[in-house]
This record gives structure tokens, sequence and C-alpha cells, in this order.
């Protein structure tokens, strides 16, 4: 007879406990964050918005550094911002023609703007400018009435606060003294946290940039404490660091910069992938911020193509954009998002609410799965005969068809695995950025 479970050993109970969930009740990581986090794998589609400044520019989010321009001038220029044309409905009604489930939107980049009302400091954008008004309050309102998700990106690193000091790798041509009182610049941070937490109802977390400039341990960024501070705040809320390492403790999402988990193209991206949601951010073209030169931008069937890879890693996509200083988007942008949320609206069932699925990625494509349906995402194949290895001991395909138009696909299965007959492509007609066969399972009775 076995024995009631409070009977047996220790080691034997932990071994039978799923080590992702032993992790999470080590760092003892509450109900409503641990929510948060299936909800955030599931929305597996966000968008980025740079926002600031340095729009007025149109050379990126960069340009106070790249151009060396000391914090005077700059300062000059922040009061000149005026975006007359911002409506935060439009922005959110794109975002939802989009399809993206949340947004992350920049709230204080390197530049050291605050885009938002503060008492922390005047240099922002209802003290310091002619516009008056809060963009992120008016976002965080629209948000919640077209129901989706706002999260604040948040610099770690300033380029124009004096207390930043002693300096990192960056901000070293803007002018400051060459003194400040770093644990002063760290209440600064915390007493903005504060207020972001505090004044824009529920978030969905803070997307933190910029600790790579002095990274640990050359500086003390008193990560616990302001991490305990956010989860006291909002419990719910997520912390998103993009410090290009692994996950640290009180992290509850490990995003990487312009590659998909596990990749390194950018450099800087770390290639140990730990066991939070994942995400990846894609700039659409070159560019974080408006760049009025920047034509480079990736076409409709690679950005959709990007979402699936992401998708067929267990990685959301939070997808750029670079709206203009007089607060209108790109319309170079705008159209990539409408097309892709277009895609969303036909193929969306085999994105949203999956997980990756049963076959890691291949070159011809990625499979994602919710429940008894895999979705096999041929992004790269010319043939008609595709061969999927088998997709695990006792599972049968019951049915195959194609998502977008219901055709039934032709089945041989074995041992060894499963072999699909697509239908033919029609000579002539536009490709298809993604084929999407359904595969329904049925786990066989032992
Ligand atoms: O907000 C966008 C960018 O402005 C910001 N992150 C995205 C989301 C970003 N800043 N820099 N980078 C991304 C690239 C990182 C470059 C680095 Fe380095 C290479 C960081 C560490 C090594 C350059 C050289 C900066 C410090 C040393």
């Amino acid at each position: 007879m076995m024995r009631a479970p409070w009977l047996l050993p220790f080691w034997l109970v932990a071994s039978l406990v799923p080590r992702g969930l032993a992790a999470q009740a080590a760092d003892s990581t509450p109900p409503e964050r641990l929510a948060a986090r299936q909800w955030y794998r599931d929305a597996k589609f966000g968008m980025f918005i740079h926002w600031g400044v340095y729009s007025l520019l149109g050379q990126g989010e960069w340009v106070m550094q790249n151009r060396e321009i000391p914090v005077g001038p700059y300062e000059w220029l922040a009061g000149t911002f005026n975006p007359v044309k911002f409506d935060a409905r439009e922005w959110v009604s794109l975002a939802k023609a989009a399809g993206v489930r949340y947004i992350t939107i920049t709230s204080r980049h390197h530049d050291g703007f605050s885009m938002f009302a503060t008492r922390a400091t005047r240099y922002n954008v209802v003290d310091w400018t002619p516009f008056k008004r809060d963009p992120l309050k008016e976002l965080a309102d629209e948000c919640r009435r077209q129901g989706l998700k706002l999260f604040f990106y948040y610099s770690q690193l300033d380029w124009h606060h004096p207390d930043y000091w002693p300096r990192g790798r960056t901000g070293h041509n803007t002018g400051r003294p060459e003194s400040g009182d770093w644990s002063r610049y760290l209440d600064f941070l915390d007493s903005q946290l504060t207020e972001l937490l505090g004044n824009y109802g529920p978030i969905g977390g803070i997307w933190f940039d910029g600790m790579w400039d002095k990274p640990p341990p050359e500086a003390d960024w008193r990560l616990p404490h302001t991490y305990a501070l956010i989860h006291r705040l909002q419990p719910a809320a997520l912390i998103v660091p993009n410090h290009h390492q692994a996950p640290l403790p009180g992290e509850d999402v490990q995003t990487f910069e312009q590659d998909l988990p596990g990749a390194n193209t950018a450099g800087f991206n770390t290639e140990e992938i730990g066991r939070l949601p994942l995400e990846t951010s894609l700039t659409m073209n070159d560019s974080w911020g408006f760049n009025i030169t920047d034509r480079r931008y990736k076409s409709v069937p690679e950005l959709i193509r990007y979402l699936v890879k992401a998708a067929g890693r267990d990685a959301n996509l939070l997808l750029n954009v670079g709206p203009r200083p007089d607060g209108t988007i790109p319309p170079e942008a705008e159209e990539r998002l409408r097309e892709v949320g277009r895609w969303l609206a036909t193929y969306g069932s085999s994105i949203y609410g999956t997980r990756r699925g049963p076959i890691p990625p291949r070159d011809w494509g990625v499979t994602t799965q919710r429940g008894d349906s895999v979705f096999v995402h041929v992004l790269d194949w010319a043939d008609r005969v595709l061969a999927l290895p088998a997709l695990g001991a006792g599972t049968r395909v019951v049915g195959a068809t194609m998502l977008a138009t219901g055709e039934r696909v032709e089945v041989t299965q074995s041992d060894a695995g499963v072999v699909l007959t697509l239908p033919a492509v029609r000579q002539g007609g536009a490709e298809e950025p993604d084929r999407v066969v359904v595969l329904t399972l049925e786990a066989r009775r032992r």
C-alpha cells in the first residue's frame, strides 16, 4: 500500500514537484504574479514604443550620446517638445488592429527626460514643455478602455542626472560635473518607480534597460530593494529586465534584444535561456526612436515570420515603432502593423495562447501547440512532402488540415515520424509567409 504523502521522505516529494514550480516556490512568487506570467506567455505579441525628446531630431534615441550633445542644449530642445497631434485613442486603436495584447512605452530613456508627470524632477513632459500633458496617463486610460495591458520601459542609465556618478560606458560628453551621489540617484529611481506604479492604475510591469552601462558588481544597483518595492506596490506587475544576462532573483521575464532566444547575432545577448517567460524585442527598421533617414524597414512577411519563430521558441515578440515628434506614427510602420494584424485575424489561433510545440525549431519552420492541436508552421519549404520526427511515444495524429482553408492534408505515420502531403502551391500566386497545418492529436490508450 502507498504511504500517505506526508510520510514520504523529503527528497522523494521534492523530486515529484516539476522543477519550474520548485524554483518558483523557492523565490515565493505570489499567485497574482504567477497568473500574470501565464497571461504574459499567452499574449505572444506586444507593441514597443520609443518616444521622447530625441524624436525631435529624427536620428534615433541615442542622438544625445552619438552627437555629443551637452546637457544645456538638450534641455533647450526638450523645452520645444509639443506633439500636438498625439492622440492616445489612435495609438491604442492601431495597436488593437495590429493584434498586440500589450504596449511597452518609454517612460524615461537614457537621455533622462521623463515622459510622465513626476515630482522627482522638473525635467519632465508636464513641467518642462509647452505640451503640459501626461501622455502616459492618457495611454494608460485608453489601454484600459480598449483592453490592452501597458508596461513602462524605464532606463536605469541616465545621461542627464548629475548624480549618475561614477559614469559607466556612456554619457561622458554631456558636460556634467565630475562628481555625484550614487545613492541619491538610486533614491530618485525608486521615487519615480513609486509614481509609475501608483498613478496609472494596474500596469503590466516595468521593462528595465541600461544597467549594462555599469553592470554589477561594478555598480550596486540595489536591485533586491527596488524589485521588492515594485512587487509591494503592485504584486501582479512583472519585472522585465533587459540587462543581457541570465535572470536574477525577483525578475519575471527574460527578454532578448534584436535576437530570438538563444541566438546572439547582436553580440550582447546571453545564450543562456532560463525558465521564465521569454520575450524578444525587435526594431521595424534599424532604429528604436524615430529616424527620418532609416528606410530599412522589414517586410510584412519578414515580421510575420519573426513572430512565428518567436512563438515556436516560446517567446513573445515585442515589435517596435518610433512615433514622430508631432505624435503621429510613421505611415510605413502603421501599414505594416495593420498587415500583421490582418494576418493574425486568420492565423491568430496558431499563435495566441500557444506554447512551443513538440518539434524543436527546424530549417523549414517551427511548431506551436495548444491542447490537442499542434500547429506546423511551414515557413520555408518548397516540396509538397514534409517529414516530421515522431511527436512523442503513444501520440497519434487523427486529423490534419490547412488552418486558412480547412483543406484536408494527407498524413502517413509510423514510429519514426509523420509525413504530410501539403496542397500544391498555386503557380504564380503570392507566396504565403507561413503555411499552417493543424494536427489534431490523440494520446493512444496504453
Ligand atoms: O531602448 C533601445 C536601445 O536604445 C537600448 N535598448 C533598446 C531596447 C539599447 N541601447 N544600447 N543598446 C540597446 C545596444 C547595447 C550596446 C551595448 Fe554597450 C554593447 C551595451 C553593452 C555593450 C555600448 C557599448 C554601450 C555600452 C558599451
